[in-house]
Formats: C-alpha cells, structure tokens, sequence
C-alpha cells in the first residue's frame, strides 16, 4: 500500500491548511485543520454531554465497546502500523509493534471492564457499612507524543473508555494523521455497539494553545500528559491550579548496568535494540551504559563494531533497523549534545548525518557511542537521539548510585548473573526508576505493569496494574442500617 492508498483506507482526505510531512523524505502527506480556542471549547461541551451518557452503561457493556474497537484494530493493524511509519519514521516492525500495543491494552480493558472494584471496609458503628467505590471521572484529556502516535493514546483511552469516562486526544502536531485514522476506526466500532452517545472520543489538534486550552478547563477533571519533561513542567501547573488531576509520564534518561558475570550476547541485543530501536526516540530508550572495567574492553569495542553494521535508511524497508529522526529539530539537539559531549571530554564514535544525496529533506543519522569519564551535565541531559554514553565501573553500589543520579526516574536494568546483585536492584536502596528489569532492556515494556516513573518522569502511571484508579473518582460511601444514629469517634451529640 502507497500513501495515497493508506489514506483512503481510513477515508482521509486532505482538509485544512497545516502540511504534514513525512520524516521519512521530508515529502508532504496530508493535510489538516487546527482546532481553536473555541472548537476546543465546544468539544468539551460534547464530551460532558457524552460522559453523563456513557457513565450510566454498565461498565461490562462499555468494555464491549473496547472490544470491537479491538477487533478493528487487529483488522487494520497493517494499515495502521504502516501509516505510522510513514508518519513518525518508525521502521515497519515498530509500527506493527505499535498497533499490537493497542490491541493488548484493548484486551487488558475488557477483562477490567469486569473488574473495577472497591472495598468493604470494617465500620466502628454498629449497623454501618463502609464502603470504597470507585466512579467515573468525567472527561478525560489525553496529551501524546510524536514517537508512539497511537498506542499512548490507546493506553489512556481504552482504560478511561471501560471507566466510564469520555476522551479528548491532543495528539503531537507532528503525527495528526494517525490520530485521524484512530479516530476513523474508534467510529466504526461505536457504531456497532448499540448504545455509544455522540463524541464519546474527540481529537483535536493544533498546537501547544489547543492543549493548554483543554488543560485550564474545569470540565476536564484528569488531564493525562505523554511528553518531554519541559512539556510537563508546562502543562502540569495548569491542570493543578484548578486541582484537576494530571497523569504525567514525561522524559526518561534510562540506564543499564552491565555486571561482571552478565551474559554479555544477551546485554549487546538488548543494547542495540534500546539504544537504536526508534532511532533513539523513545522515552524508555537506552542512553546510559555502565560497564564494568573487567569486561568494558571486551564488550564495547563488540558494540562499535555492530553499530558500524547497523542498517539505516527508508523505514518502510524491511531490512531497516534504523530509521529517520522525526525532524530538523531533533537533528540540531543531537548534534548540540554531541558536541556538548566533546567539550567535555567525550570520545564519540558515529554520529552525524548520512543519506543526504537520497533523502535531502530528512534527517538520517548515525547513532553515536559517546565513551564518557564521567556523568556529565550533558549525560545527565535526556536527548531524545540516537546517543548513548557508556561509563565504566568498578562497584556495584557505585554503578547504582550514578544511575539513579540523575533528575529521570522512568526506567532501568542489570545484566547479571548474580543473584546479590539483581536483588539489590531492585531493592528498596536500589534502581529509584518506576520500571526495573534484570537481564532486559529498559525498553519495550508490557502493557500489563504500571508504565512511568519517578522525579521529572512526572509520576504518573499509565497502562496495566492499577493504573485504572487514576481514570476514576474514589468515594468513601458508608450506610447506616440500623435504627440508631451513633456517631464516629463515639461522640455524644444528644439535645
Ligand atoms: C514512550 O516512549 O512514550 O516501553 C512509550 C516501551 C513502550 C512504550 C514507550 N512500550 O518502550
């Protein structure tokens, strides 16, 4: 399937006046509308009227709804997976990769769907019963991210979709058109099922006002935010200052701890695929690794020599492992911080731009092995590139502490052999970072654990465990069946 046919598929038609490239060649594909302060305004006025509707289905029938939106999605997984890699530069398997994340978490939503309990709750009153219940939010704003277009949106939507709220996306204004086809499908399935109120699920897209826009409104009580850190920083006062909830997961600075006894084929695959996979854009992407001095010569002069090999080029490829980064911008930032690098005193192999004479509007780079003395401001800097700063160590307990030295908390893993050592990680003076793997990549996470992290990773969770509760509002309901009316604490209060 070529673009045009792609966006046939999901009935896209050019509509608008904002040009969307493609990263792959700078070539325009579509072209879309921007909402402003007033359809954003109107849009929410929807939402509300869909909430009060949507909040009265029995939460097993509204995971229905989450299934046949699954469905379609397993029908359309190829279109859409590729109209993702035409749209953010993702190589075909990460776009495929993507879809099926949606599809995972549509899954987990459904059989959530049947599980959205509460407690009871012993009562010190005699004839009482205390109960915690768990009710739906409201509507729910969804910020995304260019570098997963679609599944960081489905993680928020199918769970706030089975809790009874209604969703607003604001998607990157970088990848409009897969929110665009997500919305297509979203459609068709709410037609299927009897029952789903209008504008249940709304995109609206333009730029940082539009998202601002949605974060100072009341009528959006949880606000969840994908994004960079300075994103967060911005958008997250907004949403407090008139204590609405956000759900932040925003930048990381992911590390591995290569130890001694690792298995050292299994670290330098799940090195590639974390520090190279994405290009490098991913939040749970590898950009820190420390090495123990016994086997830093021998594992880092194999990771030069397989990133020399590594295939770069066109995504939609199928020999691609690397492809383009989403933008000049983010070429500029790679480029800042490898030369920030250098200043201090960085050894850099790689880096630098290539495929010019075949791609000149877009952006292919080399992704680059910094060898690092020390943790430098640069390496404590999340760059959302292909870069990866590699430090030796010679303690275990030294390798933890300079990980968790930096301002990220998202995610973190030990290759090890020793038992001591992986439980040490992730003890409690272990990895500080939401996500802790032993002999894994820090990438590629499951939907079924809680996905998001600590200090400027916003602390926010989203996706499986009891990430849910965030999508719902808790009441303590107690009721008294008795003929009397004793008061808690045992207070007397008698006229
Ligand atoms: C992100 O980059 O914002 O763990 C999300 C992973 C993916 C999600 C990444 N499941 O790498």
């Amino acid at each position: 399937m070529n673009t045009s046919d792609i966006l046939a598929h999901f009935g896209l038609k050019p509509s608008g006046t904002q040009i969307v490239h493609s990263p792959i060649d700078g070539a325009e594909i579509g072209r879309v509308a921007y909402d402003d302060a007033k359809s954003v305004e109107e849009k929410i006025g929807k939402s509300v009227q869909a909430f009060k509707a949507w909040r009265e289905v029995p939460a097993p029938k509204r995971g229905e709804l989450v299934r046949l939106f699954g469905d379609d999605l397993r029908a359309n997984k190829e279109p859409l997976g590729r109209l993702v890699t035409l749209e953010a530069g993702k190589i075909v398997q990460e776009g495929l990769g993507e879809v099926q994340e949606m599809i995972d978490i549509c899954d987990f939503a459904v059989g959530l769907s049947r599980q959205l309990y509460g407690l009871t709750i012993a009562s010190e009153r005699p004839g009482h019963r205390m109960m915690e219940q768990w009710l739906p939010a409201g509507v729910v704003g969804i910020v995304s991210a260019f570098n997963f277009p679609v599944a960081v949106w489905a993680w928020n939507a199918a769970l706030a979709l089975v809790c009874g709220d209604s969703v607003i996306w604001k998607p990157s204004e970088k990848t409009p058109l897969t929110a665009l086809a997500c919305q297509v499908l979203f459609e068709r399935a709410a037609k299927r099922f009897a029952g789903a109120p209008a504008h249940l699920s709304q995109v609206i897209l333009g730029l940082r006002d539009v998202g601002e826009a949605m974060a100072r409104d009341p009528r959006v009580p949880v606000v969840s935010a994908t994004g960079s850190t300075r994103m967060g920083r911005e958008l997250a006062p907004v949403v407090a200052a008139r204590f609405g909830k956000p759900i932040l997961e925003l930048g990381g600075n992911n590390a591995m701890i290569v130890a001694p006894s690792a298995k050292l084929d299994l670290a330098l695959r799940a090195i590639l695929f974390s520090a190279v996979g994405t290009a490098g854009q991913r939040c749970t992407s590898l950009r820190r690794l420390f090495v123990h001095d016994s086997i830093y010569d021998t594992l880092v002069p194999q990771l030069k020599a397989v990133y020399a090999k590594l295939p770069i080029g066109n995504p939609l490829d199928q020999s691609t492992l690397v492809g383009p980064l989403i933008d000049k911008q983010a070429f500029d930032n790679m480029e800042r911080a490898l030369g920030s690098a250098r200043d201090e005193a960085g050894k850099i192999s790689g880096g630098g731009r290539v495929l010019t004479d075949r791609f000149p509007h877009a952006f292919y780079v080399k992704p680059a092995i910094v060898e690092m003395k020390d943790q430098t401001p640069t390496v404590c800097h999340e760059t959302f590139a292909p870069i990866l700063y590699v430090m030796r160590y010679s303690k275990f307990d030294e390798a933890v502490a300079k990980q968790n030295a930096v301002p990220q908390g998202l995610s973190s893993c030990i290759f090890t052999q020793d038992m001591q050592e992986a439980e040490k990680f992730v003890s409690a003076s272990g990895s500080d970072c939401g996500i802790a793997n032993v002999n894994i990549g820090p990438s590629g996470a499951e939907i079924g654990g809680a996905f998001g992290g600590e200090k400027e990773t916003g602390g926010g969770r989203e996706s499986g465990s009891d990430a849910w509760k965030a999508y719902m509002r808790r009441q303590t309901a107690t009721i008294n069946y008795s003929d009397a009316l004793p008061l808690a604490q045992g207070i007397e209060f008698a006229v």
